[in-house]
């Protein structure tokens, strides 16, 4: 067992006890990130494996072949996590471990690790909150057209339905999908994920069948699954105007439609924005009757992944076919503002202002913080630690930040740190790490960094 290190040595002016009692603590990761085992068991392929073998698809020509070997590691990793103090654990499964055809018969190896998963977190006090799609579709539906055909959603509702039946006698925390705004924009929209599709239009269309698949699953789990929590993860980015002028302020709107308002208004049951739906003209999905009411099933809580915001002005509309073209504005890159090793701007002001904002136009009845974190470089130093202190700091300032919210009266109800693990960071490869604990990716050796051992300090002292 992998021993958690010595005494935090970073403080903070907030304790867990003021999020309340009831609040949920959690660690994420996703399957194709951290699983490995890519050919174990009877796994079929994902449209991940096939991207990350395409060369120059993804950094360094990584794949997620090994990862972190957590299908081999999963007991070893659940005692680390329940040394850190976590109650939860966010994790997806892998379609195409569990349904290698996509749709139909069952793999039972496959579904067997979930299950034992399920059990070992069980029986380690860590409440198991599952995402039944975090962008790793298996091959053979792609090769029917994937997110573009409509029969994809209904494949999605048949996985769904096995899935709950096996795992829902002890598993009560189901999210239907993960970020579908990266799988139909960074994956059909510009290509820089599997599929590696770049068509606007094609976007726009595979988003409309993720949400068809969302709507179409929320009513199983919940006949499958006594007591279940039912929702969905979105990853909002805080759209703010360059200036104050009113051109920027409403260039500002306008990228909200495409970034926030796209998917928060239909899942809420407001359907498409209508001022974003005019200006994608052409370009818009084609939607069916009563496909709208299905994408509105009531949610039992919405997550949220919160890592940083988007800064545009007003531009002058071109011809071609992207979001900021035809919404006319143009992404601003401030100076001299704290960046993590992707460029992403620090900005924890706007974790609570959308926090805020989601309370009052959408009313939901809980919100989770499903992923919040940061990839920095990681120094490992001559006695084997890493000491993280941008990463423990970016996460001390979004809990500062949520805490506000809360105070302020958002029905936030739990926060999972991104990630429990260095992962495979999709197209960036092994390069970016986002864990709270450094992974070796040759001997799979687990050191928690001193973000983990902060956690573990404020998690553990604090209980309530
Ligand atoms: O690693 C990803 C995760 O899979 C989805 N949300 C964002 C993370 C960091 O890029």
């Amino acid at each position: 067992m992998t021993q958690l290190l010595d005494k935090p040595s970073l403080t903070t002016a907030f304790q867990r006890h003021l999020f309340g009692k009831k609040f949920v603590w959690g660690t994420a990761t996703a399957s194709y990130q951290i699983e490995g085992a890519f050919a174990t068991d009877g796994r079929s392929p994902s449209i991940w494996d096939t991207f990350s073998k395409t060369p120059g698809k993804v950094q360094n020509g990584d794949t997620g072949d090994i990862a972190c070997d957590h299908y081999h590691r999963y007991e070893n990793d659940f005692d680390l996590m329940q040394q850190m103090g976590f109650n939860a654990y966010r994790f997806s499964i892998s379609w195409s471990r569990v349904m290698p055809n996509g749709r139909g018969e069952i793999n039972a190896a496959g579904m067997a690790f979930y299950d034992r998963i399920v059990d070992a977190l069980l029986e380690r006090g860590i409440e198991p909150y599952v995402t039944l799609y975090h962008w790793d579709l298996p091959q053979i539906l792609e090769d029917t057209g994937g997110w573009l055909n409509r029969d994809t959603a209904f494949a999605f509702a048949e996985y769904t339905n096995a899935v709950t039946q096996v795992l829902g006698d002890r598993l009560k925390n189901w999210t239907t999908l993960n970020e579908p705004w990266c799988s139909a924009f960074l994956g059909y929209g510009v290509g820089v994920h599997a599929p590696g599709q770049s068509d606007f239009a094609a976007s726009l269309q595979a988003t409309h069948h993720l949400l068809l698949a969302h709507g179409l699953t929320m009513p199983i789990i919940r006949n499958n699954v006594a007591d279940a929590k039912a929702g969905i993860v979105l990853n909002p980015a805080p759209v703010y105007p360059a200036s104050n002028s009113s051109a920027d302020i409403a260039a500002a709107h306008r990228a909200d439609g495409f970034q926030n308002r796209w998917y928060f208004d239909p899942v809420f049951g407001k359907g498409y924005p209508t001022d974003t739906l005019a200006s994608y003209g052409a370009y818009a999905p084609k939607v069916e009757v009563g496909d709208l009411e299905i994408i509105a099933a009531p949610l039992d809580f919405i997550g949220i992944n919160y890592y940083t915001r988007t800064v545009v002005k007003d531009a002058v509309v071109e011809a071609i076919p992207a979001p900021h073209t035809l919404l006319g504005y143009e992404y601003v890159d401030l100076p001299n503002v704290p960046r993590t090793f992707f460029n992403w701007e620090v900005y924890p002001q706007g974790l609570t202002d959308f926090l805020e904002r989601l309370q009052y136009d959408y009313k939901p009845k809980s919100i989770f913080i499903s992923e919040n974190g940061a990839t920095y470089q990681d120094h490992l130093e001559a006695d084997g630690s890493i000491h993280d202190t941008e990463r423990t700091l970016y996460f001390q300032q979004h809990l500062a930040a949520s805490l506000e919210a809360v105070q302020n009266g958002v029905k936030l109800d739990g926060y999972f740190a991104w990630s429990f693990l260095d992962n495979f960071e999709w197209a960036e490869g092994y390069e970016k790490r986002f864990g709270i604990t450094y992974v070796d990716f040759v001997t799979q050796k687990r050191t928690p960094k001193q973000s983990a051992r902060w956690f573990q300090d404020f998690l553990l002292s604090g209980e309530v």
